[in-house]
């Protein structure tokens, strides 16, 4: 029986069935990915073979799967999900503010992962006139590059249905920020309270490197959304320096038109992409996210 995992606590996994069933599951030993040798951990959002006795035999292939590093400078990567359609990028423009690099690292993480990006502006209810402009000038902008923005207010509902309809018979990874309103986004998309909100469940996660599992949501009209709680400080496996420029759309486009192949779009002559941002056909924000992705990289070499 194939059945879709959306919980995950190591030695047992919550799975659902066809008939929409939840189901506790023992593993058997090791898990292999079918059609490889190769042992993987149990992810949310696997699909499993699982037998008569309840028992988790093989991990169906993957579409994609999204991982992290277990820390900062390890090399040791921790699977947060699998099959994933949308990165769900929860960001306020204010109370808390999140910069567009985290935007961008997050947007060209994304794209390095095969899962297309989605940005939700919450709080849209608690905006005086400036923040307004500044959030309309960033959903043009990353609509301007192909990446879909939705705005809402978990708090009074506002855009939620739009939400809704775009999540419909997809799979979600929400991604953030501490304090943007994962938590209350995803309370108000499911209509009850089935996640922690406020400050203080995370108090003791601060800075540190906790284990924690992700959990996946089921949406009544399908489609799930997967909720991380560790994952808003963000250390995902790096993309390698050369490689950084292929996530950010509008850059790989031009950077095809620089002299140079091997160009790092930072001092060379003929460079097509410089050009382009003094232009300003490509945003000097996303410009300078580039930029600090390929420093940052260095750091990991
Ligand atoms: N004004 C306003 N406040 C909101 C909205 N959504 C969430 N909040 C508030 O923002 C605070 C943080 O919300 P959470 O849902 O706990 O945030 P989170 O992203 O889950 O935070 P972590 O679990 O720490 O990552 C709470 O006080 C919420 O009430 C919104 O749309 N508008
Ligand atoms: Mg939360
Ligand atoms: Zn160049």
């Amino acid at each position: 029986m194939r059945c879709l995992v959306v919980k995950n606590t190591g030695s047992w996994a919550d799975v659902l069935t066809p008939e929409g069933e939840t189901r506790s599951c023992k593993m058997r030993g090791k898990l292999r990915l079918s059609g490889s040798r190769s042992t993987t951990p149990l992810s949310v959002g696997d699909y499993v073979e699982v037998d008569e006795d309840g028992v988790i035999n093989e991990i169906c292939e993957r579409k994609n799967c999204v991982t992290r590093r277990a820390s900062n400078l390890s090399k040791e990567s921790q699977v947060l999900a699998a099959n994933v359609d949308y990165l769900g990028i929860v960001l306020s423009i204010a109370r808390p503010m999140t910069e567009t690099v985290f935007i961008d690292r997050m947007t060209a993480t994304a794209e390095a992962y095969g899962v297309e990006p989605l940005l939700i502006v919450n709080k849209t209810d608690d905006l005086d006139g400036e923040e307004r402009r500044y959030k309309d000038a960033l959903v043009g902008l990353y609509n301007g590059i192909g990446y879909g923005c939705e705005q809402v207010s978990a708090l009074t509902g506002d855009g939620i249905d739009a939400l809704r309809h775009r999540l419909k018979g997809k799979t979600t990874l929400l991604s953030g920020h501490s304090g943007v309103g994962k938590s209350t986004l995803i309370n108000r998309l499911m209509g009850r309270e089935v996640a922690r909100t406020g400050d203080i469940s995370n108090v003791h996660e601060a800075g540190k490197h906790t284990t924690t599992f992700s959990e996946m949501y089921v949406l009544e009209e399908g489609g799930y959304v997967i909720d991380t709680p560790g994952i808003k400080g963000f250390g995902l496996v790096g993309i390698a320096q050369e490689e950084v420029g292929h996530y950010f759309p509008e850059i790989f486009k031009v950077a095809a038109g620089c002299r140079f192949g091997n160009c790092t779009h930072t001092h060379e002559p003929g460079c097509a992409v410089l050009t382009a941002v003094k232009k300003h056909l490509i945003a000097e924000s996303r410009y300078e996210s580039y930029l600090n992705m390929i420093q940052a990289d260095q750091k990991y070499r």
